[in-house]
């Protein structure tokens, strides 16, 4: 085992300086607004804010999924929200999520809108606003929400965990990444051994299960997520590896992972979408050639 400084906690903590590492600027003890300013509001009924991290991804491609089945409804404006410039603590933010989290819904769709954060919340209120994608027979939706939870409760191990100690802290604890690598890779494991007796996660049919679960196992095995592809051997998990790469023949797939995002390829970055043609127009590589 590596040597870490010996640290005694005190009796009570107090927040007296930065804990370092990446986002160390952003992370506070305390919750609520932190500044004044209104969130802006676009044309369609719902209104999205949010960023193209693995849990932004999961709406924008659940949307543009409903809007591939022909979902008139489901017409969106994605506004950016920068959180690591403090976007989420803004009032009109808090107001839609106390929180203070990334993806945040305003359904504006009837008479009073409605607010939905948390993106199991967000992606079961969307699905059955349009009855698609979570099975409606009582065993086949058990199983949907069962995975979709699963999802919501494993992540933190793989992104405040793994991720948070192998990438972004500012020193590298071996007990640390030791105890977050192995949750990582047992939950791999869950997911493969469900993927090899079934085709897609929740059953037969692809649902919400899937389009929660694989931003962030897929970004695992096919993103090289925390750039830990070769550390995690990520090539093990062959049916995950099948798996995400059959969402990824999805055209909703590629054009939800493209919304509010930030880094990669300028053509793979739409960093607001406010109409569908905005994905052939509107990308930064489009932006840039245009200016
Ligand atoms: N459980 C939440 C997680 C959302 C979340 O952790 N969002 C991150 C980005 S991926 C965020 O907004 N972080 C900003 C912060 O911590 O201040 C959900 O599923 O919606």
């Amino acid at each position: 085992m590596t040597d870490t400084p010996e640290y005694t906690p005190p009796k009570v903590w107090v927040w007296n300086k930065p804990s370092g590492g990446r986002f160390a600027n952003i992370n506070r003890p305390i919750a609520g607004t932190m500044h004044e300013k209104e969130l802006p509001v676009g044309r369609h009924p719902l209104q999205l804010y949010s960023l193209g991290t693995p849990n932004g991804v999961k709406v924008t491609i659940m949307l543009e999924e409903l809007l591939a089945l022909g979902h008139k409804g489901a017409e969106y404006d994605a506004w950016l929200i920068k959180i690591g410039d403090g976007d989420q603590f803004s009032s009109g933010f808090v107001a839609v999520n106390p929180n203070s989290k990334i993806p945040a819904l305003l359904d504006r769709s009837g008479p009073t809108p409605i607010r939905v954060f948390e993106t199991g919340a967000i992606l079961v209120h969307l699905a059955e606003k349009f009855g698609a994608f979570l099975p409606t027979e009582a065993a086949a939706r058990a199983e949907c929400l069962s995975w979709l939870f699963w999802q919501m409760g494993s992540t933190p191990y793989v992104g405040g965990g793994f991720g948070h100690f192998y990438a972004y802290a500012p020193i590298k604890i071996e007990y640390a990444i030791d105890r977050f690598a192995m949750e990582t890779k047992r939950l791999l494991d869950v997911l493969d051994r469900r993927l090899g007796e079934s085709k897609y996660v929740a059953g037969p049919d692809y649902t919400i299960a899937d389009i929660a679960i694989f931003p962030w196992y897929g970004g695992l095995t096919k993103f090289d997520q925390y750039g830990a592809t070769e550390f995690l051997a990520v090539h093990e998990y062959k049916n995950v590896q099948r798996w995400a790469d059959m969402l990824l023949e999805r055209p909703a797939v590629r054009r939800g992972r493209m919304v509010n995002r930030l880094s990669g390829e300028p053509s793979g970055q739409l960093h607001e979408r406010h109409d569908a043609s905005d994905f052939d127009t509107k990308t930064q590589d489009k932006l840039a050639a245009a200016s």
